[in-house]
């Protein structure tokens, strides 16, 4: 405030930036193929880990597809839910912070 002298230390230090994980849920009606495509797609998977990862979601009823920045995952998310949405599909992808 007025009057009070402020002394700051200047930071040069870079900051890491926060991780988000980008979640499948599992539902009763998409096609195990169409989650295995979004898996090979958006998230650069091959055949053996999109097959690995749509069935633990299948089974567990959630699943990690990658972790990114902020707004990678957030791009990721929307590109999967339009994807699902243009084939009318109920698959949900969400992120959350690690
Ligand atoms: N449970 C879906 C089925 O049996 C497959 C699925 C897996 C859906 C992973 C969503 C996520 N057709």
């Amino acid at each position: 405030g007025s009057g009070t002298a402020v002394i700051t230390r200047p930071k040069t230090q870079t900051k890491r930036p926060s991780m988000y994980r980008v979640l499948l849920l599992n539902d009763d009606y998409t096609p195990m193929e169409f989650v295995i495509e979004v898996l090979r797609i958006y998230f650069n998977k091959g055949s053996d880990d999109a097959n690995r990862i749509m069935m633990h979601v299948h089974q567990h009823g959630v699943g990690e597809c990658g972790v990114f920045t902020y707004e990678v995952a957030e791009t990721k998310v929307t590109q999967v839910m339009d994807f699902a949405r243009k084939h009318q599909h109920p698959l949900q992808c969400i992120m959350e912070k690690k």
